[in-house]
């Protein structure tokens, strides 16, 4: 007998972290193109945060950053580092897999018609520094998930479909063990900013999850979200269990999106957050929605884990101060400094992927536990670079401390054999 739960997987945030400004539609990448950044305390932050959360009594598990810069990406493209123009050659540094839950789209055992846990590497196509993740991340998903009679783990959706993974999909539940409904957001193109997912991908992860009609919702993210800067649906909606929280402008037709969601799960908990309380630009700025919506051991509902940016945002605070006093499913509220991560459009909720599974099933050196962050943490602190301006992206002894850096994680991980 299995023991399903959920386990949040956070992307390690690697040595090569920068502000490129890679992003179209991504304010916070845009803003801070050139700004100097700094790993090692990027990475600190984000091992800060899986630390919070295991005090919290839940799952945790991590990814190791892929080997950046992608000097075979650039093979493929007939450059060298060197030689490369700068936006391709940041493009080959980006340590942009901290974004786990762009990692793939999970579908957990009790929804598929094989009751295996499905997961699709997400093909990231629409962003140039993200498009070459794929193939590193699925070699992790492979490893980590290699189990073959409990996960099938599918490579990517061909071209010219985009596909962003989790990051545009959410789940509805009793409890994270039974089966869901499983809802996934697509945007059009059309507007100022590109759509990354789109719905010819959605449908088709579903169909190779094994999915039940009845038990799948596709939905349009409005036009006007993305061009305010909600380049993914977790940017303005989150869902756990049996609550959905999101903002009023979230979605494009939201009045038949909520009724089909009422038709398919009728113990919902829609929680609207309206527009005339907290703008959709405060909703992007603080990451409201960009929380990681968990349900705590114990009976202790559901709570929050918020970036600094929310409790900072005044028309953010007070409404969930308002929230949290009042029935809601939502009780607790935990802001997290993940700042570094912030500044390149990443929140708590982009950092991790949630699989449904029981922890025994994978593979142990992906499962976080304190003296496991603690010797991850010591490595950070010896090897991450303390900063890094994008123009020193040419510069060969970074590039060999960057190599270096990886490899002592790998290696402190036991996970050398990622790079086989
Ligand atoms: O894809 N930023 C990421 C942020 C991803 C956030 N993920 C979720 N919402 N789930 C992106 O836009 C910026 C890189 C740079 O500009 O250097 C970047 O890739």
């Amino acid at each position: 007998m299995t023991k399903l739960q959920e386990i949040n997987f956070d992307g390690i945030i690697g040595p090569s972290h920068n502000y490129a400004g890679l992003s179209l539609g991504n304010i916070a990448s845009s803003t801070n193109a050139g700004e100097a950044s700094y790993p090692r305390e990027a990475s600190l932050q984000g091992i800060a945060k899986m630390r919070h959360n295991i005090d919290l009594g839940l799952a945790q598990g991590f990814f190791m950053p892929l080997d950046r810069p992608n000097i075979g990406w650039l093979d493929t493209l007939g450059t060298k580092i060197k030689e490369a123009e700068p936006h391709i050659r940041a493009a080959a540094y980006s340590a942009s897999s901290m974004w786990a839950a762009n990692a793939a789209t999970i579908s957990p055992a009790p929804d598929s018609a094989d009751g295996k846990c499905h997961m699709t590497v997400a093909n990231l196509q629409t962003m140039p520094h993200r498009s070459h993740e794929w193939p590193g991340t699925l070699a992790q998903l492979r490893l980590a998930f290699g189990h073959q009679d409990h996960f099938a783990v599918h490579g990517p959706i061909p071209s010219p479909f985009g596909d962003e993974g989790a990051a545009n999909h959410m789940r509805l539940c009793r409890s994270h063990g039974e089966a869901g409904v499983e809802i996934f957001i697509y945007g059009k193109t059309g507007g100022p900013f590109p759509a990354r997912q789109h719905v010819e991908s959605s449908k088709e992860v579903a169909r190779k999850h094994g999915l039940q009609d009845d038990r799948v919702i596709f939905a349009q993210q409005s036009d006007r979200a993305i061009a305010a800067g909600a380049f993914h649906n977790d940017v303005v909606a989150v869902a756990n269990e049996q609550v959905l929280f999101a903002h009023e402008e979230a979605f494009e037709q939201r009045e038949e999106f909520y009724a089909e969601v009422g038709r398919k799960f009728p113990e919902v908990e829609i929680i609207t957050v309206p527009a005339d309380k907290v703008s959709l630009a405060d909703a992007i700025k603080s990451y409201l929605f960009n929380a990681q919506l968990v349900t705590l051991p114990d009976n202790g509902g559901m709570a929050l884990i918020l970036p600094t940016e929310a409790k900072e945002t005044k028309t953010v605070w007070s409404y969930l101060q308002e929230l949290v006093a009042g029935n809601s499913a939502i009780r607790k509220l935990c802001p997290v400094d993940v700042r570094q991560s912030m500044a390149n459009g990443g929140g708590p909720a982009c950092l991790r992927l949630r699989v449904v599974a029981d922890p025994t099933l994978v593979d142990q050196r992906f499962m976080a536990t304190p003296s496991k962050l603690d010797a991850i943490a010591g490595v950070v602190e010896r090897y991450w670079p303390q900063t890094i301006m994008p123009d020193q992206l040419t510069d060969a002894g970074l590039l060999v401390e960057i190599q270096k850096a990886r490899r002592a994680l790998l290696e402190t991980c036991a996970l050398t054999d990622l790079d086989n």
